[in-house]
């Protein structure tokens, strides 16, 4: 794949000498001011930037110190492009985060070794970056990726005002899926459930990782619990349709799975799950996952391969199997027995507490 290089230089001259050098090494776009660099690298992070050090305006340094700044920009390597050759000058500009140097009059032979020296450098910190935060057993994201991600979509949307859902997804009866089948076919299993799962989730912003062991986080950027639902419906029937034979079930012929589901509106904080916390104001995105914590609990002990959904009105926790439509179940707050109809009210296994919200499992999910 082409690496993308930024020319940034209120000379077009230097610029068209640099793009004659470069034509071969990547695909290329330009700038002529500070203000225009920062915009387009904003629009379409690059592999590299070429930055001349003065600029009228917005100066090279101006410029890489606002990029060294940006989280999303920041690994960007940056080559000064300069007739200063003084130490200090370059002293100045590695002190901001500066990848190398580039003196004029531009030397066509260095200009390359320069500029493919750090493109080598950048794909292999890309790699290191991407596997500091994947797991490696299915592909997914790990458990550094998940918390990150987090703390982010849950800052995001309290300051936009958006929903955020969480899915906590557990394999049910897998200690005795390794026992029957050995652990390299648990390997392949957890592979083949990450996948389907990847296969449930729509939306880019959506984050599939791995939490754990045989447990998994979805996280939901801006759905609500209806959506939440969905997804986690999605998420059954991908695994169902996986058929992957469990002789040592109990729930089920093949595979499944239980999921947790725990949604939140940042706008209606009196909402959020996990009562105790929220009263003072001081929710946490580990309430979140708390809340989804519970909901697979409920799952779990309403006799897996199913969904449980924390309802944060606080009027109870709903658990509906695979293969009831969460389309049937009807709108958000009516009584649970009514949301899955005449069929799925005899299927129906709600837990139900005085404040199910607020209730403790006094235990993890995990049995
Ligand atoms: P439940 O339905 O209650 O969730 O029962 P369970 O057997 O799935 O739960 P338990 O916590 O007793 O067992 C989890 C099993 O998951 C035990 C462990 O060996 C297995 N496991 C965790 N990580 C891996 C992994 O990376 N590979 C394999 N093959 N197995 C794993
Ligand atoms: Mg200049
Ligand atoms: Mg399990
Ligand atoms: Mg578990």
């Amino acid at each position: 794949m082409d690496d993308d290089i930024l020319l940034v230089d209120d000379d077009p001259n230097t610029i068209r000498v640099l793009a004659t050098i470069l034509a071969d090494i990547g695909s290329l776009s330009f700038a002529i001011s500070g203000e225009d660099a920062l915009r387009m690298a904003h629009e379409s992070p690059p592999d590299l930037i070429l930055l001349d050090a003065e600029m009228p305006g917005m100066s090279g340094f101006l410029v890489c110190e606002a990029l060294k700044a940006d989280r999303d920009l920041a690994h960007v390597p940056v080559i000064f492009v300069t007739s200063h050759c003084e130490p200090a000058f370059e002293v100045s500009g590695f002190d901001l985060g500066a990848a190398d140097f580039i003196g004029k009059p531009l030397n066509a032979a260095l200009v390359l070794a320069r500029v493919k020296a750090q493109l080598r450098i950048k794909r292999l910190a890309d790699e290191l970056r991407l596997t500091a935060v994947t797991d490696g057993l299915t592909g997914v994201g790990n458990r550094r990726r998940f918390d990150r991600a987090l703390e982010q979509e849950w800052s995001s949307a309290r300051r936009e005002g958006d929903a955020l859902g969480l899915l906590m997804i557990d394999v049910d009866h897998f200690k005795a899926f390794n026992d029957l089948y050995g652990h390299p076919a648990g390997d392949a299993c957890l592979r083949s459930i990450a996948q389907a799962m990847l296969r449930a989730c729509l939306r880019p912003a959506d984050l599939v990782a791995r939490y754990g062991g045989e447990e998994f986080a979805v996280l939901l950027p801006k759905t609500t619990q209806i959506g939440a639902e969905h997804v986690a419906r999605a998420i059954l029937d991908a695994v169902g349709a996986l058929a992957i034979a469990h002789e040592g079930s109990a729930t089920a012929a093949h595979v499944t799975v239980s999921v947790g589901i725990a949604s939140c509106h940042a706008d209606s904080t009196p909402r959020l799950p996990v009562m105790v916390d929220c009263a003072s104001g001081g929710c946490i995105a580990k309430d979140l996952v708390r809340a989804a914590d519970e909901a697979l609990y409920a799952a779990k002990s309403a006799g897996r391969n199913r969904a449980s959904a924390q309802d944060v009105d606080g009027a109870g926790t709903s658990t509906w199997p695979a293969g009831v439509d969460v389309a049937r179940r009807g709108p958000r707050g009516t009584d649970s027995s009514e949301r899955l109809g005449s069929q799925g009210a005899g299927l129906l296994s709600a837990t139900r507490s005085a404040d199910p919200v607020c209730a403790s499992t006094g235990a993890g999910h995990d049995q």
